[in-house]
């Protein structure tokens, strides 16, 4: 029987669909509407090479990789998703009741803006199907995917001011409950799927981190200016696809991982955890989704204010500082000068050192000092502290593929932005973020090869702990381009819930 490839992108991702000749328009748009996510309620488009829409139909032409459609979810006819009555009821009585108290008051009183946005929010729960998890009922990893390749979609009714409120209610809610051992100790592991939680549970969990390593005691921060400090850093992350409020959660989440599992604690002073734990919070803050190549080549105003210097790192490291200077937020507040100082130099060092042009650099400084590795030297503790931020920032490949997939197609989607743009504007464009050049296993396995490797199995040298017997890993040489999405699948065996589960190569 002869069947026909169709190659198409969808959710920012290259997937390719077998068709048999004898099928039937009904299986080959249940196909289509599989690959994209939709619910039974979405409209699906698909778009030519050229841009022009084509039919979702067995007669759709067989074409090549190069030349892939696009298939988009355009809308989802929501209104024919019938609420259950008794919400239509409330709705209708509130309304009503709107109606009455205008007649008197001549205006809804506040209690009625309330009651409407409690309805609101009350609605929205249902539609996205969201429950607390956090208490140490996991989400079941089924059917509940986020949509994790658009920026979260905001609902339209509220404003990003009223959204960033009602998070922060739901974040000092939740805060003053317990969190469950459970859930405190999968804190500590690599494979924590970032995925499974909202914004305001996020929050809770970085306050968990900073109270676990008893930064509030250690420093006399008052809970309220961190709960304040940790908002005000999540209000200055941007609603764009891959340098958000999620991937700073990751990043802080695998450093507090880290430094468990390398029982930094009884090696490094309390005060140089609280700078890298600080610098993964804060080391993208306020990031556009444009890389420092682009602010350099389109002059922005971030390449002329730092004079082409790593524009962006030093941009985060400053709205840092300006949060940290607002007295509510400011969790140095209690410090002597010293420890001021050190805390400042230390967070500049380490934000200033995930520019990705660096690193080589660094990498080549710490491969100097690692066979002589001494705890108590200064300059060696500046370094290994820069490695730490450097590996939390670039390792999400580090984690379960469920959890590592997702990161890969939010980032091509920022850098597709960013040479779309760069492809307007007449600017140099990164071979490889430009959507037409760009193979994603190739990109991914050279990525992991050249980067992440070397510097993990650096770290390993240094804790011996993080190294996995991973079987497949040294064959990650062997597997070609395209067998690489098939062969990480199955190579991220963890041997146990605390090895770091990556693939290293048995360097010895
Ligand atoms: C490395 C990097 C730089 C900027 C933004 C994101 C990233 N990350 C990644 N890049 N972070 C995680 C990942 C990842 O899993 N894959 C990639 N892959 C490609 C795009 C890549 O190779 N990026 C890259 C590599 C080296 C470099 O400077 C030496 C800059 C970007
Ligand atoms: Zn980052």
């Amino acid at each position: 029987m002869t069947t026909k490839i169709i190659h198409f992108m969808v959710n920012g991702k290259l997937e390719q669909a077998e068709f048999r000749a004898d099928c039937s328009a009904a299986d080959v748009r249940d196909v289509f509407r599989a690959a994209a996510e939709a619910g039974p309620h979405h409209i699906l488009k698909m778009y030519n090479s050229s841009g022009s829409v084509v039919n979702i139909s067995p007669r759709l032409e067989a074409n090549s990789e190069r030349s892939y459609y696009r298939l988009e979810v355009v809308a989802s006819d929501l209104q024919s998703v019938a609420m259950p009555p008794e919400l239509d009821d409330m709705e209708y009585r509130l309304h009503h009741l709107e109606s009455k108290v205008m007649e008197d008051m001549g205006k809804s009183p506040d209690i009625m803006c309330e009651l409407k946005s409690h309805v609101e929010s009350f609605k929205r729960k249902l539609e996205s199907v969201e429950h607390l998890s956090w208490m140490g009922l996991f989400k079941d990893d089924g059917d509940q995917q986020l949509s994790k390749f658009s920026p979260k979609p905001k609902t339209p009714q509220l404003s990003v001011q009223e959204e960033r409120q009602q998070v922060r209610r739901k974040f000092l809610n939740m805060s003053s409950l317990q969190v469950t051992e459970e859930v405190r100790e999968h804190l500590k592991t690599p494979i924590f799927d970032n995925w499974q939680w909202e914004e305001a549970e996020m929050l809770v969990l970085l306050q968990v981190m900073y109270m676990d390593l008893d930064f509030l005691t250690a420093f006399h921060i008052e809970l309220e200016v961190l709960q304040n400090f940790l908002f005000e850093v999540y209000c200055h992350y941007n609603n764009i696809p891959f340098h958000n409020f999620q991937h700073c959660f990751c990043v802080t989440q695998m450093m507090y991982g880290l430094i468990w599992l390398t029982d930094l604690r009884n090696k490094l002073g309390r005060i140089d955890l609280f700078v890298m734990l600080t610098s993964a919070l804060c080391h993208d803050l306020d990031h556009p989704g444009y890389n420092n190549v682009y602010q350099i080549n389109a002059q922005t105003d971030l390449a002329l204010r730092y004079n082409d210097i790593s524009p962006l790192e030093n941009h985060h490291c400053a709205v840092a500082f300006g949060i940290l200077s607002k007295p509510e937020c400011n969790i140095l507040n209690n410090l002597t000068c010293e420890q001021y100082k050190h805390i400042r130099g230390g967070m500049i060092r380490c934000i200033l050192a995930t520019d990705m042009a660096r690193h080589n650099e660094i990498l080549n400084k710490f491969k100097l000092i690692q066979p002589v590795f001494d705890f108590t030297n200064k300059e060696h503790k500046e370094v290994l502290m820069k490695i730490m931020v450097k590996v939390s920032d670039i390792s999400n490949e580090a984690r379960p593929m469920a959890v590592a997939e997702p990161w890969l197609d939010c980032l091509l989607q920022e850098f597709f932005n960013q040479s779309d743009t760069e492809k307007l504007k007449g600017l140099p464009v990164t071979p490889f973020m430009d959507r037409d050049k760009v193979s994603k296993p190739s990109s991914q396995t050279s990525f992991i090869r050249f980067v992440l490797l070397p510097l993990f199995s650096e770290l390993t040298k240094l804790f011996p702990c993080l190294e996995v017997k991973c079987h497949c890993a040294h064959t990650l040489n062997r597997c070609s381009q395209n067998q690489y999405v098939h062969h990480r699948r199955s190579s991220l065996l963890l041997s146990s819930p605390f090895a770091m589960c990556l693939l290293l190569q048995s360097s010895r």
